[in-house]
């Protein structure tokens, strides 16, 4: 039997975490010129403006992870009976920097993680970060990523100073993303400065809550501007059990086809597909921050074992014992196998194990 102390015991199957966080020391230098140039976003100040501040334990431990890409995430790893890490930038990456300084850092970013997988090639994946404030330059560095750097993910932290990947102008991305067959973890970035008011009142605008609302908006505008119906073939990825979306969807696919067919808003015209198939046919969904085992099996249920994966969101949820909680879920092997690794190995294009 294992105790707490010890790291959870070898599986039948490698433990892949899809949605964890690293910040290289260069970028926090640019967030610290964002953050001395006022007016600052309110939700990038109460979100690395606190970070990168506060005394607390929290905020330190965070901040010391983020940085490393080598000893200290290993031992967390090994800690947690993690054996792979799909890696991105943190939120928001480069979209909060002004467009040029964003496509500027855009590939020396990638560049830095790409090394660190070179020195870890068993333990780390990367995602690729891109800028959306440059479409064209974004799509072009996807292609590098997966031609160079051996890259085969994206990730974009939601809205981009306050626009959504549903407009046309981004779709270009869009374009790169399924002709190189690269998911896009489409992950939460604090809300724009439009919407975020009355959730920083109450200390809701974060993680605990803020992100999923702003996130989730943001995968069903995908659905209902038609970014599936002109590119069928392309995945995003949702983490913390699909921003809710799952057990949102039933009341989503009835409310959807009532506005459609009242024409009630211009913004929301026919389209090929029920919000839910666009769910079962362009998402994966990773559980990152939720060890729920209940919450797993229905999005299980509603969109197929394959399609749910596993997450820690390291280092903001570094969590010692969750790897033994999801163990120990009452589910056959071969459908824990698929949540903790083959799932992960066929989205992120992850070779085997030798
Ligand atoms: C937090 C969580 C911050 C996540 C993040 O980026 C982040 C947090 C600055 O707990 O404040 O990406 N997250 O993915 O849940
Ligand atoms: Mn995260």
């Amino acid at each position: 039997m294992s105790t707490p102390n010890q790291p959870p015991s070898p599986a039948l199957y490698r433990r892949i975490a899809t949605e964890e966080a690293f910040a290289p020391p260069e970028l926090l230098a640019l967030y610290r010129k964002v953050l001395a140039t006022p007016p600052v976003d309110p939700g990038f100040q109460h979100l690395m403006g606190f970070y990168m501040s506060s005394p607390s334990e929290r905020a330190q431990h965070i901040m010391r992870c983020l940085q490393d890409l080598d000893q200290v995430r290993l031992q967390h790893m090994d800690e947690s009976g993690i054996d792979v890490q799909v890696i991105g930038m943190t939120s928001p990456g480069v979209q909060i920097l002004d467009r040029d300084t964003a496509v500027g850092f855009m590939p020396q970013a990638n560049d830095i993680l790409a090394a660190a997988v070179r020195r870890h090639p068993t333990r780390f994946v990367g995602m690729l970060s891109v800028a959306p404030q440059d479409p064209q330059a974004s799509a072009k560095e996807i292609e590098r990523g997966v031609n160079q750097l051996g890259m085969h993910s994206v990730i974009i932290n939601s809205h981009t100073h306050g626009e959504y990947l549903s407009d046309t102008k981004f779709w270009p991305i869009f374009e790169a993303a399924e002709a190189m067959g690269t998911p896009i973890y489409l992950h939460p970035n604090a809300m724009p400065a439009s919407m975020i008011q009355h959730f920083i009142e109450a200390g809701l605008d974060g993680a605990i809550y803020g992100f999923g609302v702003e996130t989730g908006l943001h995968a069903l505008r995908l659905m209902t501007s038609g970014v599936f119906d002109r590119f069928p073939k392309l995945q995003i990825v949702l983490g913390h059990m699909g921003e809710a979306l799952p057990f949102w969807s039933y009341r989503l696919d009835y409310m959807h086809r009532a506005t459609v067919n009242s024409k009630r808003y211009p913004s929301m015209g026919p389209v090929k597909r029920k919000p839910s198939e666009y769910l079962r046919e362009n998402f994966h969904i990773t559980n990152s921050g939720v060890a729920s085992e209940a919450a797993i099996k229905f999005t299980q249920d509603l969109v197929g074992v394959d399609r749910v994966l596993y997450a820690m969101d390291y280092p903001y949820q570094y969590a010692v014992d969750e790897v033994r909680i999801l163990d120990a879920m009452n589910m056959s092997d071969d459908v824990k196998m698929k949540f903790f690794q083959t799932n992960a190995e066929r989205l992120f294009s992850i070779p085997p194990a030798k």
